[in-house]
């Protein structure tokens, strides 16, 4: 690896998070998929050699626990996702160099030869732990088959990450007041041996390596908190029977976490043995001197830049040079959620019709990668006409088909000197793009280059100029059309496909270099047509409508079982508890109306928000776990009812002096009916 810009002498891989062979996807689930495979793309127009891979994530509770709940077995219930994910990903341009799966034998054999030189290493020992059990079903409860308390920050858990809290990976053992999933039973502790890494070896190579490490500054940032912690060791088998065998011990399996990271390698190997190591060298790129980049979503970044390392250099592997972790895409507001259908799902997407390419664009440039990015239709339409149709679209369009009807193609003539160095920064600005680690600047230099164009062809207005002004004009246009055309290939890889033919050109836009946006033009070419299609206002209210409808019927029906991140109307609550307290022991709650002065996300932590709230006696600092859940910025000024007298704690090293009341998984912020004003006691 080097920290030399792109593109550089090496191979370089690309890789996207294993998605869990699950469920069905919907459009929120692309947004790691189509950044990895536009940040590939511009790799490799920018001349980089670039294996591009990724596969489906068979293994664990996440599969087995769906599996179960739908009868059939895990293998037969992961292979038919498999499938439908390797093919729905070309459907959007994402196109992998190699798709494989984790329970393939590349994936098991190289999994079990890493496992065996971490143990040779010294690296992996043996301990007696206790792990979460169904006393009625006399079964082990691995990771999602247990639910309780995060230790770290009291949210709501399942076993093995605090996924609406504080975003930590939690050990087995961990999870307080664990009930199993399947049951609902309490569960107990079992004593079990199992396999540790010893993570706590690494800490001081982690501690220098994520100082190098390149990528999105919350994969930067996140694992600081960790790695300058003390690292606990790792526990990396389970007791389920999905999974890859730990070598020798017939009755554990791997735990999830160490096979699906494996699979980028293993899938770069299938990749080599598919094209031969002339053309790609799985070997070289993976231990000798490959550009490793890691394309996650932000949830898994301890995973990418703690446990993944730490194993790469166990076995001697390269380390990767960037991790970019991206943001979710919410829908008008809030998480997509499965469960209650609330979600535009992949294959409606498709089934509407809509151009591939538009989705890609508004994901990739509605908002930097790590920023969580909202989708409406109506924000989706309104890009679509603003940016697409009305900047990119119609100067390409009006430009050709000007240059055909005229010309029939390219006029004769050099492109002027003006607009050879704009198209040249634009290349420039594709070129930091992409050794910035931003895709959406790669997109702008695109977008911003037909911008130029609309006001070059406007200024110099060819329809009242006579030859050779007229071709002058004219040949500029045509070039800079190309030129847009080569820049926008890793966003938009089917419009510029489209483009390139219109323009008579030969092979495929995918595999022109940079340069190319400054050769000439064919001399001739037919009539074009227009790129992009308007999404009218009646369209927009129709998909509303529908989106409206399939959320209510699924609230109709028997609510959601509540399997991912966005809260909501549960149809079966918990039950009250029957154990009463006395008034006296309420008396003890100092509960109080506050008013929210400031609100502001806490850097690197998923959730948690740092608040100051007035309580009319004094003003206090919480932490709160709402920052994905609210608008912070539109915070200030409400009134919010706090816990004033629970414990101070430290949330992320900051402290949090109260709580502030809400209900539900969707952190609902409790108010008073009245204005009573902040520091009034309730009671
Ligand atoms: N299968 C999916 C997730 O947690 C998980 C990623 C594996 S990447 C090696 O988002
Ligand atoms: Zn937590």
């Amino acid at each position: 690896m080097s920290h030399e810009e792109f593109p550089t002498e090496n191979p370089a891989v690309v890789t996207c998070g294993l998605p869990y062979a699950n469920g069905d996807l919907h459009v929120g689930h692309l947004r790691t998929y189509v950044g990895g495979d536009a940040f590939a793309r511009a790799l490799e127009t920018l001349g980089q050699r670039t294996a591009f891979v990724s596969g489906s994530d068979m293994h664990g509770t996440p599969v087995a626990v769906n599996a179960w709940e739908e009868g059939v077995t895990p293998e037969e219930f992961a292979l038919r996702h498999h499938e439908k994910y390797r093919k729905t990903f070309p459907k959007f341009d994402v196109e992998f160099d190699n798709y494989g799966h984790t329970a393939e034998d590349t994936n098991v054999e190289l999994t079990q030869q890493f496992v065996r030189e971490l143990d040779d290493g010294g690296y992996i020992y043996e301990q007696e732990i206790e792990v979460a059990w169904d006393p009625a079903e006399d079964q082990p409860l691995p990771d999602r088959y247990v639910e309780g308390t995060c230790p770290y920050c009291g949210a709501r858990a399942r076993g093995d990450e605090c996924d609406e809290g504080c975003g930590r990976h939690l050990e087995p053992g961990e999870i307080e007041d664990p009930t199993s999933a399947i049951t609902g039973n309490p569960a107990e502790y079992r004593t079990r041996e199992h396999k540790f890494l010893r993570l706590s070896e690494f800490q001081d190579y982690l501690g220098e390596f994520i100082d190098r490490m390149e990528g999105t500054a919350n994969a930067k940032n996140q694992p600081r908190e960790w790695i300058e912690g003390e690292l606990q060791d790792w526990c990396i088998t389970r007791d389920l029977d999905w999974g890859i065998e730990y070598p020798g011990e017939e009755d554990l399996v791997l735990y999830v976490w160490v096979d699906a990271p494996i699979e980028y390698v293993s899938s770069t190997k299938q990749y080599t043995e598919r094209v031969g190591s002339e053309e790609f060298d799985w070997e070289q790129a993976w231990q000798d001197d490959g550009e490793l980049v890691h394309v996650i979503g932000r949830d898994i970044i301890q995973h990418h830049t703690v446990f993944w390392p730490a194993m790469l250099r166990g076995v001697d592997y390269q380390e990767p040079r960037a991790v970019l972790a991206s943001g979710f895409v919410n829908l008008d507001g809030k998480g997509f959620s499965t469960s209650r259908n609330r979600a535009v799902w992949v294959d409606d997407y498709l089934d509407e019709g809509f151009d591939t390419d538009l989705y890609r664009y508004y994901i990739m440039t509605g908002s930097g990668f790590q920023q969580d990015i909202d989708f409406s239709w109506e924000r989706f339409a309104e890009r679509v006409n603003g940016e697409l149709v009305g900047t990119v679209g119609n100067f390409l369009y009006r430009s050709l088909l000007f240059a055909h009807r005229n010309y029939g193609g390219t006029p004769d003539g050099e492109v002027s000197e003006e607009v050879r160095e704009r198209i040249e920064d634009a290349m420039d600005d594709f070129r930091d793009g992409v050794n910035d680690y931003s895709v959406r600047a790669v997109a702008n230099a695109a977008v911003e280059l037909a911008g130029f164009g609309n006001e070059y062809i406007q200024r110099h207005e060819p329809w009242n100029a006579e030859d050779p002004e007229r071709a002058q004009v004219i040949c500029d246009c045509v070039q800079l059309s190309k030129a847009v055309t080569v820049l926008a290939e890793p966003v938009m890889p089917g419009m510029a496909a489209r483009l390139w033919s219109q323009l008579d050109e030969g092979g495929s836009v995918h595999d022109v270099a940079l340069d190319a946006a400054l050769d000439a033009p064919p001399v001739e070419f037919d009539a074009p047509e227009e790129p992009f299609e308007r999404i009218d206002d009646e369209r927009v209210a129709e998909l509303n409508e529908k989106l409206e409808a399939q959320i209510a019927a699924a609230s109709d029906g028997e609510g959601g079982d509540g399997d991912d991140t966005a809260g909501g109307e549960h149809a079966d609550h918990e039950a009250l508890v029957d154990e009463r307290i006395g008034f006296d022991e309420f008396q003890d709650l100092d509960i109080r109306v506050g008013k929210v002065l400031t609100a502001e996300g806490i850097d690197g932590a998923d959730d948690l928000a740092r608040l100051e709230v007035d309580l009319g006696v004094e003003t206090r600092q919480i932490v709160a776990g709402i920052k994905q859940l609210h608008d912070l910025d539109g915070l200030a000024g409400e009134r919010v009812v706090v816990l004033a007298n629970i414990e101070k704690t430290e949330l992320f090293g900051v402290e949090s002096n109260g709580m502030v009341l809400a209900a539900g998984d969707e952190a609902d912020l409790l108010r008073t009916h009245g204005d009573s004003p902040p520091g009034t006691k309730i009671r």
